[in-house]
């Protein structure tokens, strides 16, 4: 891996949000001419680094008092890196995505899906180029865990851009589909079963395979609303709450499968219901449509 410098001319316009118990930080600023949004995020410390961590750094005192003591830590810099994630050029969409906002629950039947939502995101969608990139190897090929080539039923699985691979316990993966027309859950028909079926399968079996993890100790769901109208799924270690996945959006893959055997067309007909933030457009779709 190489050394970059793309930061060195950032400029910070604001600070999107943060979390002091998280360790993250979202940032907006500019890279050149260009609208940037950089994700600052401190890693787990991992076990299997404590005893390098105990032998090589440095302790400066801060109190001691009977039994206790406290100390600043200097660890080696290897041991105390800080996840980046850069986003440029960062579309309005993606500065909004990761500004701290109020949400509103919208309900959203089967017929506001066809009036509202969907005219909405077939203008206003972010780009799906990096969807595209994995698919045709063309990015992230070295990172893939499992490939199906087939044109109906296979997928990529590979790891997601919010986890490191340092350490299992924030293990999370996606698995992008291979047909290109599946916007969304509301693209599902029983139709999709043998797809959806082999994705739970097959990346239930390849996550077992790569890293020890059984299929009980993983949470396997779809977003809905997604921020991309690719149909991918994710694979998250029970237990690991990642950011910006709250319960309104995530259905459970086992769940879809099992509504789409006992309904054809459960998806195309059920109302929804999920968060949207205050200035998401689609928000102002839904009030101008009197729906909220
Ligand atoms: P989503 O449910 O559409 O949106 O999931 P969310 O981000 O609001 O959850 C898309 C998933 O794809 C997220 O978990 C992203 O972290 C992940 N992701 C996004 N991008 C742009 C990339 C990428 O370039 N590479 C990889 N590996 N994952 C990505």
């Amino acid at each position: 891996s190489e050394w970059e410098n793309v930061l060195s001319t950032f400029t910070t316009c604001s600070v999107l949000s943060d979390s002091a118990r998280e360790k993250i930080m979202f940032v907006h600023g500019k890279i050149a001419d260009h609208d940037a949004v950089v994700v600052l995020e401190k890693t787990p410390i991992r076990e299997d680094s404590l005893a390098e961590l105990f032998r090589g750094s440095k302790l400066r005192l801060e109190l001691r008092n009977d039994i206790y003591s406290s100390y600043r830590l200097q660890a080696p810099p290897h041991l105390n890196e800080i996840k980046t994630t850069v986003v440029c050029p960062a579309t309005e969409k993606h500065v909004k995505k990761y500004k701290r906002q109020e949400s509103f629950l919208v309900e959203e039947t089967g017929e506001d899906y066809r009036s509202i939502t969907l005219p909405y995101i077939q203008e206003q969608s972010l780009s799906l180029q990096w969807v595209y990139n994995i698919l045709e190897k063309k990015a992230e090929a070295d990172k893939i865990v499992h490939d199906d080539a087939d044109p109906e039923v296979g997928f990529v699985l590979l790891p997601d851009l919010k986890w490191d691979q340092k350490q299992v316990d924030d293990l999370y993966l996606i698995a992008i589909v291979r047909q290109k027309d599946i916007k969304s859950l509301r693209d599902l028909s029983s139709e999709h079963l043998p797809l959806l079926q082999n994705v739970f399968q097959r990346g239930k079996e390849a996550i077992l395979q790569r890293y020890n993890l059984p299929a009980s100790k993983l949470r396997v769901y779809l977003h809905y609303q997604p921020s991309y109208y690719h149909l991918h799924v994710h694979f998250t270690k029970l237990g690991y709450d990642a950011p910006g996945c709250g319960v309104e959006r995530a259905h459970l893959l086992s769940d879809v499968i099992q509504n789409l055997q006992t309904d054809p067309q459960f998806y195309k007909s059920r109302t929804l219901h999920f968060p949207l933030r205050a200035d998401d457009g689609l928000l102002r779709r839904f009030k101008d449509a009197g729906r909220l």
